[in-house]
């Protein structure tokens, strides 16, 4: 069904389902792995949030945060002034934000010029890092559909980029983790963009009503500025969409949903969303990958790249290191390049192959060998190694920049044990079978007997990962699932 609402089509409405009563693998068969949208409810009964940021009137808790949190910095955008793709932001403390909000509010004036005359534009607080802020404050637990975050897990323990020339180890937040709240009083609202990466993203109403607006990858280029060399997309969907820069938006079929306080909505990899707050409003939400989606995350990056060196191809002639410059570009713009990907996916690759041989070499009992955990992690090495070979065949050699990962270094890594210990508890989580996980730093001592020890192109990833499911044959009674799967790809 299609109905027309403001000048945009709407098409089919998102399915809303209890999230008690759906399970991992049915969250991943129709929607994580299809790259659908949902709405879940019933998974936030118990958060702390729910409970301490909302007054009995039902309303933001704006005192509380004023009390236990006003001295921290945030980012504010104001929702009236476009600057460039997004809202113009500014940094103020909590204790500022609320002071603006709660003074906007008694005057109960939304009209935005009388507002905007006043100066006081509608202002949203986004994309504050408060789990890194307050990790004492258990405000929430990540709903374990969730909980396959390779992204927040990853940067829990490494940097996502690391640049040799300018690295320094400082206390910058602004990219520690995707884990954020977002406060903004009725009237606020978030333009019409795609996520970080084309990651995943799952966002909770604390408090409030939300509108989303939400349009499938398929449909994308239908927002893409024909003037701008179809690197800009829509701002707003609701203002007069000009017909010469964007020809085919009236094409557009849109899915829209009203978000209620206690509800999750799972927003999929890659499609553009608008988002209204109908009511003042209270989320937290999240952005991750795994191996579901890390191909769209690959994919982006290659066209960031591909873009940022068109940029910059007529200096190519008087520049000594032109590559590295597009992956310095590349870094700034996206908040990784290939090298950081690179590595980002060789020391998943070595967690998988060292959490499947633990499996299936320490626990001889041949239901290992086929339980849901050895499929998962199968099916993401699976993964890893497509996007490799993908990487291979555009002739990406991380080595050449001296970028690699050392094998035998990194099983003797701090770092990389506290990432094998939570990948562990969270899989022992969804596959229920915990009682492994305990002795996880037995995996670490692994002996890949004559194997080179280090990885330095995608090309020799994928021989790693073959070399492990070789490996995997002689330990496995039983059907060897990596190599089949391996196959069947
Ligand atoms: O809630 C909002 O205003 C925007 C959130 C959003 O775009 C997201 O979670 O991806």
């Amino acid at each position: 069904m299609i109905e027309k609402n403001m000048g945009i089509k709407i098409g089919e409405a998102i399915e809303k389902v209890n999230g008690k009563e759906l399970s991992y693998r049915v969250f991943v068969e129709k929607y994580m792995a299809k790259n659908q949208p949902v709405v879940l409810t019933g998974l936030m009964d118990d958060w702390r949030a729910c409970k301490d940021w909302v007054a009995d009137s039902g309303q933001p808790n704006l005192q509380f945060f004023f009390t236990h949190f006003g001295k921290s910095k945030v980012q504010v955008a104001d929702c009236d002034t476009r600057e460039f793709t997004d809202q113009k932001r500014v940094e103020i403390s909590v204790s500022e934000f609320v002071k603006h909000w709660l003074k906007n509010s008694i005057q109960q004036n939304r009209d935005t010029e009388i507002n905007e005359a006043n100066g006081n534009s509608v202002l949203y607080l986004k994309d504050w890092h408060f789990v890194k802020e307050y990790p004492e404050y258990l405000a929430y637990r990540t709903p374990l559909i969730f909980c396959d975050d390779w992204l927040n897990m990853y940067l829990d323990n490494y940097r996502l980029h690391k640049d040799p020339d300018s690295y320094k180890k400082d206390n910058d937040i602004s990219c520690s983790d995707y884990r954020f709240v977002y406060m903004g009083a009725k009237g606020s609202w978030t333009p019409l963009h795609a996520d970080v990466f084309r990651s995943y993203s799952w966002s909770a109403n604390v408090c409030g009503k939300k509108k989303w607006l939400f349009l499938s990858p398929s449909q994308c280029h239908l927002v893409f500025d024909r003037q701008a060399n179809l690197k800009s997309s829509v701002y707003n969907i609701f203002d007069d969409v000009s017909e010469t820069n964007f020809p085919d938006f009236k094409k557009a079929i849109w899915l829209e949903c009203t978000q209620e306080q206690n509800e999750i909505i799972f927003v999929p990899s890659g499609w553009y969303h608008q988002v209204h707050n109908l009511e003042d409003t209270i989320s937290i939400n999240h952005n991750w990958f795994n191996s579901y989606n890390l191909s769209w995350v690959w994919d982006l990056l290659l066209k960031d790249y591909n873009e940022a060196k068109e940029y910059i191809e007529d200096i190519r002639d008087i520049c000594d290191d032109f590559e590295g410059l597009c992956q310095r570009n590349l870094a700034a713009n996206t908040g990784m390049n290939f090298y950081d990907f690179f590595i980002f996916i060789s020391r998943f690759t070595l967690l998988n192959v060292v959490i499947l041989f633990h499996l299936l070499g320490d626990y001889e009992n041949p239901i290992w060998s086929s339980s849901t955990l050895a499929k998962h992690l199968a099916l993401n090495l699976v993964s890893i190694r497509k996007i490799a070979l993908k990487m291979k065949t555009g002739g990406i050699a991380a080595g050449n920049c001296g970028f690699f990962v050392d094998l035998r270094e990194t099983l003797d890594d701090a770092e990389f044990l506290k990432l094998c210990t939570g990948l562990c508890r969270i899989y022992g989580m969804i596959h229920e079978e915990e009682k492994w996980s305990s002795e996880i730093k037995k995996a670490l001592t692994v002996d890949f007997g004559d194997y080179g020890s280090l990885i330095s192109s995608p090309e020799e990833l994928v021989k790693f990962i073959d070399y492990a499911s070789g490996k995997l044959s002689g330990n496995c009674s039983e059907e060897n699932f990596l190599l089949s799967r391996l196959e069947d790809a």
